[in-house]
């Protein structure tokens, strides 16, 4: 599937009400250059090492290292991969809790992620965040939020700051697809599209919010069409393949960058398993699950690197080889970091020390 874009500008019906557009402006993204197979197989190692991370991660939480709530991007290693590549490092990416395979395609090591699962001092987030608060501002990935939603009015914010400011940088906020019914997602597209905001909004459509399905939670289930309510263009992308993930989102980012144009993404992907790792997935039917399984994007892109001759059996046991002993090594230096000093619950808490900070523990006077 090519990403299909509407501006979306619907002329007056009969009775006078704006008819919803129904046929769309079919707008090809600009013709890729071929990639480069050495790019194709970094994007491969990176969405291998994805997949294996988060089964890790089951793993993990069910031995009870991890505690918490905790979701996975199994089926989404190509929107995580792809979301990154279409992005320049220095822009910034605003995540809701299923993060831990942006995090890693931002470039954050495994065993910085691991480790903040565990709760360690040695975590991305110093064990204060977990895993649906990766934060780390060197790669400019600006949480990892657990309210549905909250990291939308922040990453337009962070989009007014940039154009006050004069700078050129681009803020991408990614979301589900159930995310696209709370009021802040409609008051943030407003207010980026009335001040022209350099931010990309991004939903990973993986069908499901919870148990709810699209077309059961949203009153339109081509979600980028309700781009068309704030005249941005609105973007259907295949979630399924990184070199058009990747692409779509360039694109994007580009226009925000240089026309302050937001966009609304629409990447259809899939998840594998249920909402997070304690859910037991019981809505959706095994003919349903078989389906998105044959969909697999990580297997996807393994038989077309066999196909087109640049990898064979060999190179793929070899990398998946390399690919385990990394999450291992994440998982024992996750292991031997050490347990945050619960004297310093608050530390990192603020950039700058404010007279108000808090310095008490839950159940002690904070007033003393
Ligand atoms: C404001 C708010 N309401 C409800 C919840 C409970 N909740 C957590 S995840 C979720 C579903 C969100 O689904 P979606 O936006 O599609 O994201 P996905 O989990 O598929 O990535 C809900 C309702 C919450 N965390 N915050």
């Amino acid at each position: 599937m090519s990403p299909r874009a509407s501006r979306a500008s619907a002329p007056p019906a009969a009775n006078g009400l704006v008819a919803a557009p129904k046929s769309r402006q079919r707008q090809q993204v600009t013709p890729r250059p071929a990639t480069d197979p050495k790019e194709l197989v970094g994007y491969y190692r990176l969405m291998l090492l994805i997949r294996r991370f988060e089964e890790k991660t089951a793993e993990m939480y069910q031995r009870a290292k991890i505690g918490g709530y905790c979701h996975l991007n199994l089926g989404e290693e190509a929107t995580c991969v792809g979301l990154a590549a279409g992005m320049r490092p220095t822009d910034y990416l605003f995540t809701n809790y299923r993060e831990h395979g942006y995090a890693i395609a931002r470039g954050i090591e495994p065993e910085l992620v691991m480790a903040e699962l565990f709760g360690r001092e040695g975590g991305v987030a110093h064990g204060r965040g977990g895993s649906m608060h990766l934060f780390s501002a060197e790669k400019r990935l600006m949480g990892g939020y657990a309210i549905v939603g909250g990291q939308i009015p922040l990453a337009t914010g962070a989009g007014l700051a940039i154009r006050r400011k004069g700078e050129n940088d681009v803020v991408v906020c990614q979301m589900g697809d159930a995310t696209t019914n709370i009021g802040a997602f409609h008051e943030s597209l407003n207010l980026a599209a009335l001040w022209k905001l350099p931010v990309v909004y991004v939903i990973i459509n993986n069908g499901f919010g919870m148990g709810t399905s699209v077309e059961a939670g949203s009153s339109v289930a081509a979600l980028h069409e309700k781009a068309c309510a704030y005249g941005i263009p609105g973007v259907e992308v295949d979630g399924n393949d990184v070199i058009i993930v990747r692409d779509a989102i360039r694109e994007a980012v580009e226009r925000a960058r240089s026309e302050r144009i937001p966009t609304l993404m629409n990447i259809k992907s899939y998840r594998l398993r249920g909402h997070s790792v304690v859910d037991p997935d019981r809505y959706r039917s095994e003919q349903y699950l078989q389906r998105i399984r044959g969909l697999d994007p990580v297997a996807r892109l393994a038989d077309q690197l066999k196909r087109d001759g640049i990898l064979d059996d060999e190179a793929l046991e070899q990398l998946e080889t390399e690919v385990e002993r990394e999450v291992d090594a994440a998982v024992e230096f996750a292991d031997d970091s050490p347990e945050p000093d619960p004297k310093k619950l608050f530390e990192f808490s603020y950039a700058t020390e404010v007279p108000n900070q808090p310095s008490a523990l839950p159940g002690q006077d904070p007033w003393r």
